[in-house]
């Protein structure tokens, strides 16, 4: 079936003007469709869903469905408009959440016009308001009934369940490819121990579970052209119970680093101490008091687990062939790999001054 008839099959009147792939997301295609109605061009968002990561789309679009009605109802009850603020999701013509034919699964959202979602922080600002946008996010999905959400990715952020999994990658050495990551492998041994500090935390009931976005970087948000607040946090297959910490943890991952993910040049990677504040700043703002002191005591130790985690993910995958995150160049997941670990790194030559800026900020 070609685009134009895959667009037809959900509730949007006209005929697809131009369609071609958009963003840079790791894990679903994206597409931008515009689509020519009475004389003007409209943008929709079309996605086929990543169906070997997301094994039960049924059970995704339906936290998908339920997340955004929840939302778009606090939104409009706080005078928001939920258009703007949170994904609409477009109904095929039979009135389902997304259409699957023998390739696939796809979805549509409506266009957030007028905003843009970035792959680097332009100016500092940008972070405190993607920070604040974050927080507020936790705010309005604090009373979310979470016995409802599915699990999409089951242990999506046990950390030490990640590790089993690279530690299997290791053995099982499938592409040869365990001999050019020696200090890679040096870096997460020496580290063992502490992967699991949060988890044993949450099972120990010292950190609460909560409803999180969990996969909070910043091209998952999209700022406002004119004004530059964060208006709509995107990307939600990975809502699900989880620790603030860990989307606080993942924003700084990939925000606060001076380099881009991928970056080769591993000289140009480091923490950058002032984003890190503001983001802080923000995201706590944003929470409105509802994090526990704990919870903001371990901000620090969330954004090193999540880079950790991340790291260890990316050479996971290197080790087993590529096979989940899209790679656009040789070694990309390698390349990414040592940019989480050159970071983790920076952040272990940092950890007192995130300390003191986390303790001045919440205090
Ligand atoms: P992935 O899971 O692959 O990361 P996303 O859902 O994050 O996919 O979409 C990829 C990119 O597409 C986003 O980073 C953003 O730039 C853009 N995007 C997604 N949804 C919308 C939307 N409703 N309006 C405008 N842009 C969007
Ligand atoms: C993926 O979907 P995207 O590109 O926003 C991944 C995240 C990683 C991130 C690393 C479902 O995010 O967990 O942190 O890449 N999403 C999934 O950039 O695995
Ligand atoms: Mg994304």
């Amino acid at each position: 079936m070609d685009r134009g008839e895959l667009i037809q099959k959900f509730a949007v009147e006209g005929n697809a003007a131009s369609f071609c792939e958009y963003g840079n997301g790791h894990i679903n295609r994206t597409y931008l469709a515009e689509i020519e109605q009475g004389g003007k061009r409209e943008k929709f968002i079309f996605q086929k869903i990543n169906t070997d990561i997301f094994r039960n789309v049924d059970q995704l679009m339906e936290n998908i469905m339920g997340v955004t009605s929840f939302l778009g109802r606090k939104i409009a009850e706080q005078g928001g408009d939920p258009n703007r603020e949170t994904l609409q999701v477009i109904p095929t013509r039979e009135g389902a959440s997304y259409y699957r034919d023998e390739e696939g699964c796809y979805r549509m959202y409506r266009f957030i016009t007028g905003a843009v979602s970035l792959d680097a922080v332009r100016k500092p600002g940008d972070f405190y308001e993607s920070a604040a946008a974050f927080g507020n996010f936790q705010a309005l999905l604090a009373d979310y009934p979470a016995e409802t959400l599915h699990e999409t990715i089951p242990d999506f952020h046990n950390t030490a369940k990640r590790y089993a999994a690279f530690r299997q990658a290791v053995e099982e050495d499938v592409c040869g490819r365990v001999k050019l990551v020696g200090p890679e492998i040096e870096f997460l041994r020496k580290r063992e121990r502490e992967l699991s500090v949060l988890a044993d935390l949450l099972e120990a009931g010292e950190l609460p579970l909560r409803v999180t976005h969990n996969d909070t970087k910043l091209n998952n948000i999209m700022i406002d052209a004119e004004s530059g607040k964060g208006i709509c946090v995107i990307d939600l297959d990975t809502v699900m119970p989880g620790l603030s910490v860990y989307d606080f943890g993942d924003s700084i991952r990939f925000g606060a680093n001076t380099a881009a993910e991928d970056e080769t040049d591993l000289g140009k990677v480091s923490l950058d101490l002032e984003l890190y504040g503001l983001y802080v700043k923000g995201y706590l703002e944003g929470c409105r008091g509802k994090l526990t002191e704990k919870e903001v005591a371990l901000l620090p130790m969330g954004a090193k687990m999540m880079t950790m985690e991340c790291g260890m993910r990316f050479l996971t995958d290197y080790l087993s062939g590529d096979t989940y995150f899209r790679i656009h160049r040789e070694n990309h997941n390698l390349d990414r790999c040592r940019t989480q670990f050159a970071l983790a790194e920076d952040m272990e030559r940092k950890w007192a001054r995130m300390e003191e800026l986390t303790a001045a900020v919440s205090g």
